[in-house]
């Protein structure tokens, strides 16, 4: 397809050069990194590699060779983690986006490839504004709890992961000399103090990115850094809230799930409820049990002998992968340790497998690890802020561990497998 010449022609605002493209940059080659390695630290938290059943793709090859146990210490590191991981995400948009109109032109430069090394940067554009785009919109949906992608997000976002992460060291090793030259060429403070009526094109240069027709300036460098700035703060200010919890969640006006979770010892952050997930009543009713299994061994128990085991209390959140987190709860059960000793694991807990009653959907069952079935604060709990579990918040038993995402803490538990010989996957 041939682009007409006066379609070029008509990317000409006057405040597109390489100087304010490479301010973007800077803002990016800041975030980005971190945004990288707290998704990779996020995924590590799902013990993938534990069995195939946190993840299909369970070691991810060698692209999994970073993964280590997940520590239950501190309590609130997941909460941390990834609730930096999510907002950091969405406060990038603004940028990730005037970074792009920034190049925009050079989309349709022609002609498209001088020569193999320009058709292999044009390459590496490709998988990079790809990756970006699509890690961004994965991310995003998840985050707005649109799973319309094919299988699962978590082998999606991570392999997008890596091929946007390649191609971004890759343009960042190429275009480092570039971006550190043009951000010389201007100052930036002179830069801020530049009204509109002042506001000139960059010099002509070899980058392309300065028109060749600049239009008369709408706007100056200024308003337009602070208009993304802007952008930038008001997302932080309507999203963090959600990973604060308690009283702030009421800023978070884009959290998907509602900002007021009621009144009463139950009343936080709920994902998916009884009717969400199809629990049935009868399945949580009097004839609920709880079979506990593992070395040769199996017992079962109804929920007033649960009761009656001794008692303990941990003040943890719940945090999302979404981002979200509840602030800490003060929650009572039974720890995963004693339930282990119930089939003579007691002494050195190995890692459990965990089924809720639900038949359908995801987040039925997931597997811990032994350091977080050996955790005196991971409990099987029975009671939350001092009454009993909500049906919702997964009555009449659910799994609470320090650290870990919240869908590691499986609600309406049918059934604790302890030691992997003994999982039915
Ligand atoms: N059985 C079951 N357990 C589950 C889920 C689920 O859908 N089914 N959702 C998980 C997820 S993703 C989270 S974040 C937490 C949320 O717990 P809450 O709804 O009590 O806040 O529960 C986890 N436990
Ligand atoms: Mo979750």
């Amino acid at each position: 397809m041939k682009v007409p010449a006066q379609f070029i022609r008509s990317w000409r605002s006057p405040l597109r050069g390489p100087w304010l493209t490479s301010v973007f940059a800077v803002a990016l080659l800041a975030g980005i990194p971190l945004l990288f390695l707290t998704g990779l630290v996020s995924y590590t938290a799902y013990n993938p590699d534990l069995a195939p059943v946190n993840d299909m793709t369970p070691d991810k090859g060698v692209l999994g060779f970073y993964l280590f146990a997940w520590p239950t210490d501190p309590y609130w590191l997941y909460r941390v983690t990834q609730g930096v991981h999510v907002t950091l995400g969405v406060v990038l948009v603004p940028v990730l986006l005037a970074k792009l109109w920034s190049v925009v032109p050079k989309l349709f430069a022609r002609p498209p490839v001088r020569s193999l090394g320009h058709a292999l940067d044009r390459l590496s554009l490709l998988l990079l504004v790809g990756g970006a785009l699509f890690e961004f919109v994965t991310g995003i949906l998840n985050i707005q709890l649109n799973y319309i992608f094919p299988g699962s997000f978590y082998p999606l976002h991570f392999y997008g992961a890596w091929v946007f992460i390649g191609a971004f060291v890759a343009h960042v090793a190429l275009r480092l000399p570039r971006t550190v030259q043009a951000l010389r060429g201007r100052d930036f403070r002179a830069e801020l103090r530049t009204p509109r009526a002042r506001t000139v094109p960059e010099p002509p240069d070899t980058t392309g990115l300065v028109s060749r027709a600049p239009a008369p300036p709408t706007v100056s460098r200024r308003g337009a850094l602070g208009m993304v700035g802007l952008g930038s703060v008001a997302l932080f200010v309507v999203t963090a809230g959600q990973s604060i919890g308690g009283p702030v969640r009421g800023t978070a006006l884009l959290a998907p799930h509602g900002r007021t979770p009621g009144s009463g010892p139950n009343a936080f952050q709920i994902n998916k409820g009884v009717a969400a997930t199809g629990v049935r009543a009868r399945d949580i009713g009097p004839d609920w049990r709880l079979t506990v299994r593992g070395g040769g061994r199996e017992t079962v128990l109804t929920r007033e002998q649960l009761e009656r085991l001794p008692r303990h209390r941990a003040d943890l959140p719940i945090a999302c992968v979404e981002g979200w987190s509840t602030s800490d709860q003060r929650w009572e059960g039974v720890r995963l340790v004693d339930l282990a000793a119930l089939v003579g694991l007691g002494h050195a807990p190995p890692a459990v497998y965990v089924e809720s009653v639900q038949r359908r959907g995801s987040f039925r069952a997931v597997a811990l690890r032994d350091n977080q079935v050996r955790d005196p604060r991971s409990l099987l709990a029975l009671r939350v802020n001092g009454a009993v579990l909500s049906p919702d918040h997964g009555h009449p038993a659910r799994i609470i561990v320090p650290g870990a995402p919240g869908v590691m803490n499986t609600k309406w538990v049918r059934r604790l497998s302890f030691g992997e010989s003994s999982w039915p996957v």
